[in-house]
């Protein structure tokens, strides 16, 4: 197959996962073309059967804002007639899911017609679709599109609930490459991170607020008050100053390294004991799939898609949103004891394994042909 893949290129999930997936299908001998607006993240290595094809918005005097979603759609437009793509596949409904509606009106006037799966992510629908800004083009684009893809059956629930969707939805969860996220021998790093063996706990996210990084600091220090631990901050954005500064008031700066954004995230999970996820929502949680193939168990809200990923007291334990003290009363069962702690890590790499590459791409590859069969 030649397949169309949009996304945002950045290091946010969505685009993660559109990158992880569009790299697999390559390595399966598909034709796999990238339409962004900056070369992804994680594709940053040459592949035959990878292109990338990068929509630049001219910007003009008159603009107040640079119609990118125009642009978008034209790209589509010259990319699919001139690579003869079979199919698009665009990740995140606003503004990819319309520009692809737009392009394949537009290449209907040419004679081609070329069928487009939109994946919902998430912060597309539970953050900014329900918007009324954006909710009738959210909810046209998903009703348009040949077919639907969600990372979680909540997430298909909640854009059934919230919008008046007319199509199927199918759900297809996140998944792990085993191939690069597995524990890596990082012996040397463990212990300069944590010279006297104390535990070490990692959160690692974009502080964005749904991500409620203050709970991981507050959690950090209940933790910290029973059992000699560090705590990894990993990743940056607009909340990491204050969480610096709650640090600083909670007087435990000398646990806590904010490491920013990080590259090869596996190898640090690799020296995790522990993974902090207290999300105001999540769909699926890809972050915390990341952790748990590395064997590192996860304590979670229970929000979103999170039930569906963290079986609760096999792989770790999951609170309601916001209550730290149970949050850290579970990280504390997890820690206290060796034997349960080493329980807790193979379990993780166990219920990690339900989300393999190899299981979840296929979904991916025979939804594809449905769609393109019935078009
Ligand atoms: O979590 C983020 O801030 C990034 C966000 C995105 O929209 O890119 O991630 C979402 O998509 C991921 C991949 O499908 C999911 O694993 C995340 O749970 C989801 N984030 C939220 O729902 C908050």
């Amino acid at each position: 197959m030649k397949i169309g893949i949009v996304c945002y290129p950045t290091f946010g999930g969505s685009g993660v996962v559109a990158t992880e997936l569009g790299k697999a299908l390559a390595d399966e001998g598909h034709q796999v073309h990238f339409i962004t607006y900056s070369q992804p993240a994680r594709l940053d290595f040459f592949s035959a059967n990878l292109y990338y094809h990068e929509v630049s918005v001219r910007d003009y005097p008159l603009f107040d804002y640079a119609p990118y979603e125009s642009a978008l759609a034209s790209k589509l437009v010259d990319v699919v007639r001139f690579e003869k793509l079979d199919i698009l596949h665009v990740h995140y409904a606003i503004p990819h899911a319309s520009a692809a509606f737009m392009a394949k009106q537009i290449l209907e006037t040419y004679g081609i017609f070329i069928p487009f799966v939109t994946t919902l992510h998430g912060t597309d629908i539970t953050l900014v679709g329900k918007d009324p800004t954006y909710k009738p083009v959210v909810t046209f684009s998903i009703n348009k599109s040949d077919g639907v893809t969600t990372v979680s059956n909540d997430l298909k629930e909640d854009t059934n609930n919230h919008f008046d969707i007319t199509n199927e939805i199918r759900v297809i969860p996140n998944f792990i490459d085993f191939s690069r996220f597995s524990l890596k021998p990082k012996d040397h790093f463990k212990k300069a991170i944590a010279p006297n063996n104390e535990r070490i706990l990692i959160h690692t996210s974009n502080f964005r607020k749904v991500k409620r990084t203050a709970d991981v600091i507050k959690m950090f220090r209940l933790i910290l008050n029973k059992i000699p631990s560090k705590l990894l901050m990993v990743g940056d954005g607009p909340d990491r100053a204050n969480n610096e500064q709650l640090c600083r008031d909670l007087g435990i700066c000398d646990h806590v390294r904010f490491l920013g954004k990080q590259d090869a995230v596996e190898e640090i999970l690799s020296v995790a004991d522990l993974f902090l996820m207290p999300s105001e929502t999540e769909s699926f949680g890809l972050a915390a799939l990341e952790a748990m193939a590395c064997k590192v168990p996860i304590i979670t809200s229970n929000a979103g898609g999170l039930p569906e990923l963290n079986v609760n007291g096999f792989c770790g334990y999951m609170s309601n949103v916001g209550d730290v003290d149970d949050m850290a009363k579970k990280a504390i069962m997890i820690l206290e004891n060796d034997e349960v702690l080493n329980t807790f890590k193979e379990n993780a790499f166990k219920r990690a394994q339900d989300f393999d590459l190899k299981k979840i791409l296929p979904l991916y590859v025979d939804y594809y042909n449905d769609i393109i069969a019935k078009n």
